[in-house]
């Protein structure tokens, strides 16, 4: 059998659906169950960035009253006002993920609870953990918002299921992503052999890989932190960043953390959410923003952290869990760990 990897070159053109059937390809074992539910999220992912493209056209931009699940006049899980392209967003993915076959679950920010689809024995091996419209507040000023997601393969524990089995000690991330709808609609992909990116090429319909096996910078003088929070920040973030003025470093942040975290991972520095005196578990959720990302920042060789140990290995406790977010260059999130280990 031809190795993929050593015929693929710049000036080939290669789908993202012929991508993943390449890396299984890879793998004995593989059973086709990503190019199943990649092509899901492909297909829900093209449907949002074009309904973002259109919103203002649209009239989609703004809260909503409500929806089809918004019982709560449009507040979602975290006591959050939802937009409405929150709303049609959570939708599009459900829509496109329902019907694949080897999906048992589903986790979404917008919902308190998983949509259950199947359980173990009828071939549900799988739960998708996704973040519909990262950043949407963000969205009335046209700034780059995004959809994250986890794949999480499911332990063959016969009897159990819901949110248990999504909790269980041996669920394990299997792949993760984000799409940036920005001034290109980029995805960044890993199913934990490296950070692929694809740019969606609206000419075509389709994703385009343009990047293979991504290497974030070790070191880059670059912070992304909501500094305006500073005195409400643990003593040694608030070190660290007075460390960082002194250190020629400079600032960039989105407040959009697909947005903020695509940056980290293309030029490098370091992303920091921190837990903060008013909300001492942080802002981030565990499931759906903070594990993928963690995800592709370690397989473009960087770390994660919250600041108290590694971030894939927590076991997460509850489906909308916070946690504090210290991501990016291995160097730079050393230097916020000395500070806060101080
Ligand atoms: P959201 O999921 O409700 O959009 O909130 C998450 C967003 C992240 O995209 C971003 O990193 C963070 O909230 C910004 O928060 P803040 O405005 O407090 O800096
Ligand atoms: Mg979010």
């Amino acid at each position: 059998m031809t190795d993929q990897s050593t015929i693929w070159t710049e000036d080939n053109l290669m789908s993202l659906q012929s991508h993943i059937l390449a890396e299984e390809r890879h793998h004995p074992s593989a059973t086709g169950d990503f190019s199943w539910i990649l092509s899901g999220i492909s297909l829900a992912t093209k449907s949002i960035a074009s309904k973002v493209r259109r919103a203002r056209i649209e009239d989609v931009i703004g809260e909503s009253a409500g929806g089809p699940f918004g019982e709560n006049g449009g507040i979602n899980v975290q006591g959050e006002q939802q937009l409405k392209l929150d709303v049609i967003a959570n939708e599009v993915i459900k829509a496109c993920l329902g019907t694949r076959a080897n999906i048992a679950a589903l986790v979404s920010e917008e919902e308190q609870e998983p949509t259950i689809l199947r359980s173990r024995e009828s071939g549900g091996r799988y739960a998708v953990f996704f973040d519909p419209l990262d950043g949407s507040s963000n969205l009335d000023v046209s700034v780059g918002v995004g959809t994250i997601f986890g794949i999480v393969r499911l332990p063959d524990t016969r009897g159990i299921s819901g949110t248990e089995a999504i909790l269980h000690e041996r669920a394990t991330m299997a792949a993760a992503g984000y799409v940036l709808y920005g001034s290109s609609t980029v995805m960044m992909l890993t199913t934990g052999n490296g950070v692929d990116m694809f740019v969606l090429d609206q000419s075509i319909g389709a994703y385009v890989l343009v990047k293979r096996k991504i290497k974030m910078p070790a070191t880059k003088k670059i912070y992304s932190i909501n500094e305006a929070y500073a005195n409400r920040f643990p003593a040694g973030i608030r070190t660290w960043l007075d460390w960082a003025h002194n250190n020629d470093y400079s600032s960039r942040y989105i407040g959009s953390m697909v947005a903020d975290v695509h940056r980290t991972l293309l030029k490098g520095g370091v992303f920091v959410y921190p837990e903060t005196n008013d909300r001492p578990e942080g802002k981030l959720r565990l499931l759906y923003e903070a594990m993928p990302m963690a995800m592709l920042v370690e397989q473009a060789g960087g770390t994660a952290s919250t600041g108290r140990g590694r971030i894939l290995d927590l076991r997460p406790e509850a489906l909308h869990q916070r946690v504090p977010v210290i991501l990016g260059s291995a160097d730079e999130v050393s230097h916020v760990q000395r500070y806060i280990d101080a």
